[in-house]
């Protein structure tokens, strides 16, 4: 199957007993048995719901995967991931990654004894400088958030697996999803995903997922997701599976939408930097070409006007854009990474890396183009 019928059909069967089109919400907590232990495939809906299989079987289709996982959140997605590891061992991560995840890592796993090097991905010896023979996993995230930033993933698949080839390399594809770009293509063992993001793409559920190629690391997994619990519900994994078929046409969407927004704000007056991966000026934007379809919807951006009381000017006054957390819905958000998303990075590592105050991050909607780029040349020109 292409990728446009994939996430229609891939793994998806109609039900059997009435041959519905769509899962039914299977609104259970678990199922009846014949005798201990003779049941028909589900026993608790902690371990799995027909529901929620549907929609795990269609994550791991779109990703080209052999399994798919659904869990409560992203981040309950990045903690299953984390628990694989033991005491004392190593992550390698990229130094622009959303604020949660830097939390998460910082504040709950450290304490447990992992122990974390934040690098710049742009040169892939900055990785292979950092691994160890305690070096368990690295922490991709590409496009990053928020500042757009893209990681070589074959390159450094490949460099990292030259070194040692038990080292797992995750992948956050959250921004990009897998219409954009496919990391277990290119060599990576784990995608990760926001699924709250781009995969259910109506701002109507929070959910998280990950998709891997390999039976053995898939066992684990489920292992982790069913001894820690942070499962999909089933109501969310009907909404995420219905906003997954149509996920080639938002992200076409998307795409228009934030290369237009992109152009717009490099040609604007009251505006500095633009960090879109489409853009020609962008660093990584050969690296892109080589590893995306296309550059999807997420543009950040520097007003000339540095101060705070500018920025906070511009997001009071968008009306198309929503001043709110979160992306990848279909409707368009503003988000001022240094008070919102990435607050709990201490400020001086976030000025390190130029999460300033004067930075804004856009989460371009699938609206008319006209009104959006209405809508930000009016808040602007304020
Ligand atoms: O919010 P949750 O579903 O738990 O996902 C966490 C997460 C993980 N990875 C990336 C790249 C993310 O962007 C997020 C969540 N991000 C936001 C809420 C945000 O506005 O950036």
């Amino acid at each position: 199957m292409k990728f446009n019928t994939k996430t229609i059909h891939g793994g998806q069967q109609h039900e059997e007993a009435t041959g519905a089109v769509m899962p039914p919400v299977f609104f259970t907590s678990t199922y009846a048995q014949s005798s201990p232990g003779q049941h028909k495939g589900y026993e608790y809906s902690r371990g799995a719901n027909p529901t929620r299989t549907a929609l795990e079987n269609s994550f791991a289709a779109i990703e080209g995967g052999s399994h798919g996982f659904a869990f409560s959140s992203g981040l309950s997605a990045i903690d299953c991931v984390l628990r694989l590891l033991n005491p004392g061992d190593e992550i390698i991560a990229g130094d622009d990654l959303y604020g949660g995840t830097y939390r998460m890592f910082t504040r709950l796993f450290k304490k447990y004894g992992l122990e974390f090097s934040f690098v710049d991905m742009n040169d892939v010896a900055n990785v292979t400088d950092k691994i160890t023979e305690k070096t368990k996993l690295v922490w991709l995230e590409t496009p990053t958030n928020p500042l757009m930033k893209i990681a070589d993933i074959q390159v450094i698949t490949a460099a990292v697996k030259d070194v040692d080839d038990s080292i797992l390399v995750a992948v956050d594809n959250t921004f990009a999803t897998p219409y954009l770009q496919q990391p277990l293509s290119l060599g990576a063992d784990i995608v990760m995903h926001s699924a709250t993001k781009y995969l259910g793409g109506h701002s109507d559920l929070v959910m998280g997922a990950l998709m891997v190629n390999n039976a053995k690391l898939a066992e684990d997994l489920h292992f982790i997701q069913f001894a820690a619990g942070a499962v999909a519900g089933p109501m969310d994994s009907f909404l995420a599976l219905r906003g997954v078929k149509t996920l080639h046409i938002r992200m076409q969407r998307h795409s228009e939408n934030g290369r237009a927004v992109a152009n717009f704000l490099k040609n604007h007056s009251k505006v500095d930097e633009v960090y879109y991966p489409g853009l020609e000026e962008h660093p990584n934007h050969n690296i892109a070409k080589k590893q995306m379809k296309d550059f999807g919807g997420m543009v950040s951006f520097r007003l000339k006007d540095k101060s705070k009381e500018a920025a906070f000017k511009f997001l009071e006054n968008t009306h198309v854009f929503t001043l709110a957390e979160s992306l990848g819905g279909v409707e368009s958000l503003v988000n001022h990474p240094s008070t919102m998303t990435h607050a709990s990075i201490p400020e001086v590592e976030r000025l390190k890396i130029g999460i300033t105050d004067s930075l804004i991050r856009l989460s371009v909607g699938i609206e008319d183009e006209d009104d959006l780029l209405q809508d930000l040349d009016k808040a602007l020109n304020l």
